[in-house]
């Protein structure tokens, strides 16, 4: 389709799908050893549209935040198995939680042991019994604030791509995935060639809009199940669950035929792009960080036969 459209409804339809959001309801995990606390504020934030879980042992805390993907937690202060402060500096060690705002709920009134609590890396603390239109305001504050920050860190802001570090953790949960369930996974690096010579001739904006076509072309070719990101400048990287090496270059050929065929209108004279790339599959006894070297080595080779070509 690309190949057909003008460069400008290119773009139009880039803006168009960053416009595009859908507001997903809060997610709150409350951890709390008595389950009439725990109760009791979940009912006041379901009132609220807010989803809530909520965790009587602590020690099970981490693995309901895996699996649950909190907004905001909220934490008692004593509980027998692990204290708050003790869960709360556990979290903020896990690069993955860094920003996750956490807020003390909990009898203490001693403004001197509000304080130390707060010190492991919590963000409010609410006295009980607290009003609910006070903890919920504070739910959403927090929250929202979160979110805006996490969506800056996960994407790409001139492709809306997944950002270098996230695409990195969507390979590492990909992994253990495919690693469980058997099925392939192949991980692709694709660069676009002699892009600085772009930048040189055309100007740093033109190389922007072809960075940006290229992003929506990848977006609208492969599957919704795939992970695509923006590795580096004019670097991207994809994650394909449930593909092996033989059939991820496959696509990523066809779609490299494609881009390459695009002719950009330009002064002096239209431009054209092309990519190189290379492709991994995963194995037992690879991680993330191994599957991207192979996959890096692979775009080498790409490269070193003369680019505009996919390598495994
Ligand atoms: P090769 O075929 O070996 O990949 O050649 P290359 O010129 O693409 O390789 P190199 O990695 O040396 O150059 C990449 C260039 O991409 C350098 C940098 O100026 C440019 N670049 C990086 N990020 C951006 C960006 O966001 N926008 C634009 N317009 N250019 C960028
Ligand atoms: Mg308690
Ligand atoms: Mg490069
Ligand atoms: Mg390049």
């Amino acid at each position: 389709i690309v190949g057909e459209l003008e460069i400008s409804e290119l773009l139009e339809l880039v803006e168009s799908f960053s416009r595009t959001s859908h507001f997903d309801p809060y997610r709150v995990l409350v951890v709390d050893d008595s389950k009439a606390q725990s109760t009791f504020t979940e009912r006041t934030l379901n009132g609220a549209a807010i989803i809530t879980r909520s965790v009587n042992d602590p020690t099970l805390a981490l693995a309901q935040m895996m699996e649950f993907a909190p907004d905001l937690i909220i934490l008692d202060m004593y509980m027998p198995q692990c204290s708050g402060p003790e869960l709360a500096k556990v979290i903020r060690q896990s690069e993955r939680f860094v920003g996750m705002p956490i807020i003390y709920l909990s009898g203490e009134e001693d403004l001197g042991k509000q304080l130390n609590a707060m010190s492991q890396g919590a963000d409010d603390f609410l006295t009980k019994p607290v009003m609910p239109h006070h903890l919920i305001a504070t739910v959403r504050n927090r929250a929202i604030r979160a979110r805006n920050l996490k969506a800056r860190m996960v994407r790409d802001s001139l492709t809306g791509l997944y950002s270098h570090t996230h695409i990195l953790q969507l390979l590492d949960d990909a992994c253990a995935r495919a690693l469980k369930n058997g099925q392939p996974l192949s991980f692709v690096m694709l660069d676009i060639d002699h892009f600085k010579k772009v930048n040189d001739t055309y100007g740093h904006p033109m190389g922007d809009k072809v960075i940006k076509s290229l992003a929506l072309y990848l977006k609208q070719r492969l599957r919704k199940t795939d992970h695509i990101g923006r590795y580096g400048g004019e670097e991207f990287a994809l994650v394909l669950p449930n593909t092996n090496a033989e059939n991820a270059a496959k696509v990523v050929d066809e779609i490299r035929q494609r881009f390459s065929e695009i002719s950009y209108p330009a002064q002096p004279q239209d431009l054209s792009c092309a990519f190189s790339a290379g492709v991994a599959q995963f194995a037992e006894g690879l991680d993330a960080m191994k599957l991207a070297n192979l996959a890096d080595q692979a775009l080498y080779v790409a490269k070193h036969k003369g680019r505009n070509q996919v390598a495994i």
